[in-house]
């Protein structure tokens, strides 16, 4: 059973995969609940403490994981052009990913079993499942570091009710080379181990209001942030999974678009969810900036 699903998946050209055994991870409870007593957790994060601790009886009793390279190595000299993170610059992840987890379920599903498929905008700590699954370590930087495609990689579970013989986590830790807080623009990152979501620059540029100070935290990467995965030596000497695509926008000749034109321009790419509003405020302010050093 373990070996076909990973044959099925292979196919798919996903190679890292992990089983991780649904139980009471008890583990990281008290983490979770000072980040949320600490206010750190962003509205973007749903679902509460005990659906991502598994605390209550469950349906479900694995999580198989998956995760999918992205990293592209986005060099824009040019300051006139604003560009979008790496995980933003290829076709919505949401999308590809899951079509390319469809055949495992499909395969569960005819093989009398309970199957989900998870990406990203769920109640699940994805992260902890796939450092359960065996797939990667912690950084200080927040992220999930795997051997082979550093941080820069997203995350598909699948949960089921089938059993299998399960991963283990990882021994390792990042080196700690306190690089991330250094660099850390808003110094989301500290060194006993919390992120404080609120301050990470990923989230101001796509959160609906924001204030003066974090306006002036917006510069050319006008969605998304990449800075402590930039600097992370984890992240050097990784494969570049080279999409077409790299958004760039041209600031100063912008035209203000129609909520149909952005959906044809952009509606393929994941920053889209956010519509139109915020990604046009985030390119004005970038363009305020470069306008007053002329
Ligand atoms: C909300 C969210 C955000 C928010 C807030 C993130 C946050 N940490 O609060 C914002 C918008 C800021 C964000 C930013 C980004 N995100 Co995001 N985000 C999410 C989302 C939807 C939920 C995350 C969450 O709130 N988890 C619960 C919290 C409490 O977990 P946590 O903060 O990681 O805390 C845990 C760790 O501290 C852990 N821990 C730390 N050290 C150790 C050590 C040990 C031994 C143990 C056991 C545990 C442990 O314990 C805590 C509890 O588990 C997930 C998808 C999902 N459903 O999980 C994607 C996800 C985490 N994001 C992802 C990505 C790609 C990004 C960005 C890189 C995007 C970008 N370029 O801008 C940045 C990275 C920022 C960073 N440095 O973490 C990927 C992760 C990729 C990776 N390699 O880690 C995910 C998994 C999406 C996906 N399916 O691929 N994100």
């Amino acid at each position: 059973m373990k070996e076909k699903i990973i044959e099925i998946l292979n196919n798919e050209e996903l190679y890292e995969i992990g089983f991780a055994k649904i139980e009471y991870f008890k583990d990281i409870e008290n983490k979770l609940i000072l980040q949320k007593r600490k206010k750190h957790n962003t509205p973007f994060q749903i679902g509460k403490i005990d659906d991502k601790t598994f605390k209550k009886e469950n349906i479900f009793k694995s999580a198989i994981v998956v995760l999918m390279p992205y990293y592209k190595n986005i060099k824009i000299i040019e300051e006139n052009y604003a560009y979008v993170a790496a995980c933003f610059n290829c076709p919505d992840y949401h999308i590809t990913l899951r079509n390319k987890l469809l055949n495992v379920y499909n395969f569960l599903k005819s093989s009398g079993y309970l199957a989900k498929i998870c990406i990203d905008n769920n109640e699940l700590d994805e992260r902890y499942l796939a450092y359960k699954a065996g797939l990667g370590f912690y950084g200080l930087n927040h992220l999930l570091i795997n051997d082979k495609y550093g941080s820069f990689f997203f995350i598909g579970i699948i949960l089921t009710d089938a059993i299998f013989d399960y991963n283990i986590p990882l021994k390792k830790t990042c080196y700690k080379c306190k690089k991330c807080l250094k660099y850390c623009p808003n110094k989301a990152i500290k060194l006993n181990g919390e992120f404080n979501g609120n301050k990470c620059i990923s989230f101001i540029t796509q959160k609906k209001d924001i204030t003066l100070k974090e306006e002036k935290l917006i510069n050319q990467c006008i969605f998304g942030c990449d800075v402590c995965a930039n600097i992370c030596p984890h992240n050097t000497r990784i494969k570049e999974y080279s999409y077409k695509e790299t958004v760039k926008i041209d600031v100063i000749n912008y035209s203000h678009l129609s909520n149909k034109e952005f959906k044809k321009l952009y509606g393929k790419y994941s920053f889209s969810w956010r519509g139109r509003n915020i990604f046009e405020r985030n390119i004005n302010i970038y363009k305020q900036k470069l306008e007053k050093k002329l």
